[in-house]
Formats: C-alpha cells, sequence, structure tokens
C-alpha cells in the first residue's frame, strides 16, 4: 500500500516522484519531462493538472482482504455518519433494503400505492467510498413497523429489483436481483466511479417507470477516497449533507380534487400507467409527500457551516436553486472526479441523475433550496426549507431604507 489514499493527486511533488517510479524510461518523452519540470510546484497548479490517478494497489487489492463492515440505513434528508477521506483499505460495505409496498396519503387526499426502498421514498442512502464493494440484501417484504396501510396479509403483491447507476455489469444488478414477494437477494459490486449516483427498481418492461414514478428509488453516495476537491484542488469539507430526492407523481384523480383508491400497488398499475402516457405529472414532492422537507422534517444550519447538498431525480429533469444563497462549488451530473464549478445560481439534474452542490452559510434566515421551474416549487412541491441561525452581517445585506411614503423628485 502507498497509503490509506485511492488516488493519486496529479500535481505537485509527490506525484511526479510517484509517476516518475511508473513510467517506464523507455516511454519517457522529451515532452513528458518538459511537463513535469513545469508543474513539479504546488502553488502555480494549472487547471488542466486537477486530474487525478487511481493508486494501483488500491485498485488492485484482494476482496477476500477487505475488512467487512455493517451500514444501518437512515431515512432522508439524512445520511449515515460518515467519513470524508477514506483512513482504511477498500471494505466490503454492507447494507439491506426492504421493499415495502405502502399505501401514502402524498397531499392532501391524494393517496399513492408506493415502492419504498426500506419504508422510505426516495430510499436510504448508502455512503462509501470508491473502490469499496456494496454488499446489497435485497429483502421483498418486511416485518418492520409500517405506518402505512398495507395489504391486508401484510405482503408485497410484486416482483422488484434494483438498478444502481453506480455499478458496473447486468444492468446494473437489475438482471442479478429480481425477488418474488418473501424472496431475498444479496448482490456484491464494485464501486468503480465515484459521485452521486441514483439506484432503481427496473423490472422490465413498462414495470420500469411505474415503480420509479411510485417512489421505487434513491441515491448513493461514493466518496473519492482523498474526499471531495474544489476547482482548484483543494480539500473540501462540509459540516452537513442533506439528501433532496425529488418524485414525479401521476396520479388518477376525482373531479373533486381527491385521488382514486385502490386495493394494492397491483390494481393502481393500469390506471396510473395511462396518466404516465401523458407525461404530465399530477403531483411533484421533495422526500416523497408535500410538506416533507417544510412542515414535517426542519432542516437545520448554522452560518459558517458548509452544507453538502444533494439532489436526484430517477424520471424527470431538475434545476436545483438555493434561495438567498449559491453552489459555491457544484460537480457536474453530481460526479466528483470532475472539477467542480464555482458560484451557481441554479445548476441542472438530468433524468436518472443527479446534482451534488456544496455552500458555506453566510447570513442567518430561510432558505429555501427547490426546482426553480417555479411551478413545481410552488404550485407542485418541489422545495424544502434550511433553517440558518447565527447572525446577520449588515455589509453583506441590509435594508438601507425601510418602506416609507414614497418620495417625489
Ligand atoms: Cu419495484
Amino acid at each position: 500500500m502507498n497509503g490509506p489514499i485511492g488516488r493519486t493527486f496529479s500535481f505537485g511533488d509527490a506525484h511526479v516522484t510517484q509517476n516518475l517510479a511508473r513510467l517506464s524510461l523507455a516511454r519517457l518523452s522529451l515532452g513528458v519531462l518538459a511537463s513535469i519540470a513545469l508543474t513539479g510546484c504546488d502553488a502555480d497548479m494549472p487547471a488542466t493538472r486537477w486530474r487525478t490517478a487511481p493508486d494501483s494497489d488500491v485498485v488492485e487489492f484482494a476482496r477476500g482482504d477487505a475488512e467487512v463492515v455493517q451500514q444501518a440505513m437512515v431515512p432522508p434528508p439524512f445520511l449515515p455518519e460518515h467519513e470524508q477521506v477514506a483512513t482504511t483499505p477498500p471494505r466490503v460495505v454492507q447494507i439491506r433494503f426492504e421493499i415495502v409496498e405502502r399505501e401514502v396519503e402524498i397531499a392532501p387526499r391524494v393517496f399513492v400505492w408506493q415502492m419504498a426502498f426500506n419504508n422510505s421514498v426516495p430510499g436510504p442512502v448508502p455512503v462509501v467510498f470508491q473502490w469499496d464493494w456494496v454488499e446489497l440484501t435485497l429483502v421483498n417484504g418486511t416485518d418492520m413497523e409500517v405506518d402505512f396501510r398495507r395489504t391486508e396479509d401484510g405482503t408485497n403483491q410484486m416482483a422488484h429489483n434494483i438498478d444502481f447507476h453506480a455499478s458496473t455489469g447486468a444492468l446494473g444488478g437489475g438482471a442479478l436481483t429480481t425477488v418474488a414477494p418473501g424472496q431475498e437477494v444479496v448482490l456484491t459490486w464494485r464501486a468503480q466511479k465515484a459521485g452521486f449516483f441514483v439506484y432503481h427498481c427496473a423490472p422490465g418492461g413498462e414495470m420500469v417507470p411505474y415503480h420509479v414514478v411510485t417512489g421505487g428509488n434513491g441515491a448513493i453516495l461514493v466518496l473519492p477516497r482523498e474526499g471531495l476537491r474544489d476547482g482548484y484542488g483543494d480539500r473540501v469539507e462540509y459540516d452537513r449533507a442533506f439528501y433532496f430526492g425529488e418524485q414525479d407523481y401521476y396520479v388518477p384523480m376525482n373531479a373533486d380534487g381527491g385521488s382514486r383508491r385502490f386495493s394494492g400497488f397491483i390494481e393502481q398499475m393500469a390506471p396510473m400507467i395511462e396518466v404516465m402516457r401523458g407525461l404530465k405529472p399530477t403531483h411533484i414532492a421533495f422526500n416523497g409527500q408535500y410538506g416533507a422537507l417544510t412542515t414535517d422534517i426542519r432542516l437545520e444550519a448554522e452560518v459558517g457551516e458548509t452544507v453538502l447538498l444533494l439532489h436526484s431525480q430517477a424520471n424527470n429533469y431538475s434545476a436545483p436553486h438555493l434561495i438567498g444563497g449559491h453552489g459555491d462549488w457544484v460537480w457536474p451530473y453530481g460526479k466528483f472526479n470532475n472539477p467542480p464549478l464555482e458560484g451557481l445560481e441554479s445548476w441542472n439534474v438530468v433524468p436518472g441523475g443527479t446534482a451534488a452542490a456544496v455552500y458555506t452559510f453566510e447570513q442567518e434566515g430561510v432558505y429555501a433550496y427547490l426546482n426553480h421551474n417555479l411551478i413545481k416549487a410552488f404550485l407542485y412541491d418541489a422545495k424544502a426549507f434550511i433553517h440558518v441561525t447565527g447572525g446577520w452581517d449588515g455589509d453583506i445585506m441590509e435594508q438601507s431604507v425601510a418602506p416609507r411614503p414614497m418620495s417625489t423628485r
């Protein structure tokens, strides 16, 4: 092992030393030598040297030698406690998802039979490092207490599986994880790419969008082993992380403003697919339900704290925006091995994709983090509030003159 860090910064003296050792002399061209001579100094790192090189000792680490650890899942918008820099060799991280079919009132008088990974919509966020292995036990059913209506015997009705966009091979695991009600399966895959990645149920054909738009999606955080880096290559540490899972729903509605009710996930399917064909959501929510992150759960932060803002949409576009703040650093498509962009106002989430941004709060107040398609934010409910305490700096903003009768000029 060269050390705990899985990727080598491709700038600075350490890098040059290591890469010189790796390059065979025969392949050293004069151009390479010249570029090494020019970039051997930390102080003047050109932007083009942001890229990192994998550490072969980490990449080739044997799974049989890896420490096995268990990670308990927590419901979004929160993440399991985790380190931000890898201090051990690659591990096997064991997680468990229990799939629950349940009927939830996602908005007043609007009921949806959801498929919920680990009894939450969106599903929980596992947190691993690049080059770790993820060992998932996927259970089609649960014996946990569920605070929502279920089928009379408490069992699921349909087969489910999981497609991890972060994984490689066999439909992202979908081909190897299909389980009938009452079954469980174990899938192990290596986290080869760093970033925030969607996962979702994908049982085939029209089942795929049906299961996704009833809540069968979430995201996994795969951190670079050396931690997050800003556009200059410097470490970024965060004090808190929040996950905003944006969900579009296609609910068969009655004329009275309430939804149709069904006996279970199967009976709901055909009428819901008819609504889905229109490509027009009837409801859009953060964290699965209207009001989830504006009234039900209170998100808090303090001035001076850096917050990692994670966002996913498994089926549609979104345009995250933090009212009153910015994306200090935004990683395009939520993928950490690309240099982040600085000081953005709004940024992109593509369908089946994510965004990751950090912001350090400078003023107290209530910040809305939302989809800046403002119709989706305010006429639907694609928004969350973050309550920030810790003081106000009048040099940054102040009301210089309070409202008063207009003057004549
Ligand atoms: Cu499913």
